[in-house]
């Protein structure tokens, strides 16, 4: 890890970074609870909140409406992804380099690995070339550390989750996604795997309002820097108004319960 590297994708050393390779990952249904969000003009409105720290998408979504967005928003460009047409053990194609990505404007590289599966080895190495590609272009590294396949038993156990962080460190990752772990120990327990890695939560299937950020809290609490959200914001019918509170919960660490009789009072 490098001292810094994330610097371009957060704020005060949080983060927010909105999540938008749904469309590729899990395809239209993602879309269907707020269909204005299948059209991603949408989702770059959406990352110029003021909390938003950086905006993850594929190749593909970066070229076509990024260049109308690069002095507002950090772009983190996916290197890999998979379709969810596909089935088979966990594995993702690498969609674009990191040489690209930088080429696109890129602040950040995001990769996912997941460990245990089959196809681990491979995408170890996959992972190598990415992230020193990255540095060579002084982007920030950020691993989505999905543990998941025939390795396992649980890929929510928690201790698999706080392996998936300590994955993250040992690789060379500045930032580790991994999904939130059930409860502020457990999540106290993958951050100190990761050491001076930073450790953001995935905001996973859409929840309640309250349900959700108090998740957040309590990540942030046991020393996470924030989260990588897609469905806890786009699905929403007032995705600005979870931003709202959002901000305040991450970056103010204010009560989930306050942040929310605020949040939208000021459009
Ligand atoms: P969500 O907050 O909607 O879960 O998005 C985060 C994310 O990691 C996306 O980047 C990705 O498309 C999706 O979750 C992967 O979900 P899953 O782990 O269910 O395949």
């Amino acid at each position: 890890m490098l001292p810094s590297a994330d610097n371009t994708i957060s704020r005060d050393g949080r983060s927010i970074i909105l999540a938008y390779d749904h469309g590729l990952e899990h395809g239209p249904v993602d879309f269907e609870p707020n269909p204005a969000t299948a059209d991603p003009e949408r989702l770059f409105e959406l990352a110029t909140h003021s909390a938003v720290t950086s905006l993850a998408v594929q190749k593909g979504i970066a070229e076509a409406y990024y260049p109308d967005y690069e002095d507002e928003i950090n772009l983190m460009v996916k290197l890999n992804g998979t379709s969810n047409l596909w089935r088979g053990e966990p594995n993702s194609a690498v969609n674009c380099s990191a040489e690209y990505a930088a080429a696109l404007g890129a602040d950040a590289i995001g990769f996912t690995v997941y460990g245990g599966s089959n196809h681990e080895v491979e995408m170890a190495e996959e992972f190598r070339e990415a992230q020193e590609g990255a540095r060579e272009h002084d982007m920030a590294v950020v691993m989505w550390s999905y543990p998941r396949g025939q390795g396992l038993r649980n890929a929510n156990d928690p201790d698999v989750i706080s392996y998936g962080a300590r994955v993250g460190l040992e690789l060379g990752a500045d930032v580790v996604k991994v999904k939130y772990p059930g409860s502020a120990e457990a999540m106290a327990d993958a951050v100190e795997m990761a050491g001076p890695a930073k450790v953001v939560m995935s905001g996973g299937t859409m929840k309640d309002d309250e349900g959700f950020l108090r998740n957040v809290a309590d990540a942030i609490d046991a020393g996470a820097t924030g989260l990588a959200v897609g469905r806890n914001v786009f699905q929403r019918d007032e995705p600005e108004r979870i931003l709202d509170a959002l901000e305040a919960v991450v970056f103010e660490e204010a009560d989930p319960t306050e942040a929310l009789a605020v949040a939208g009072s000021a459009d």
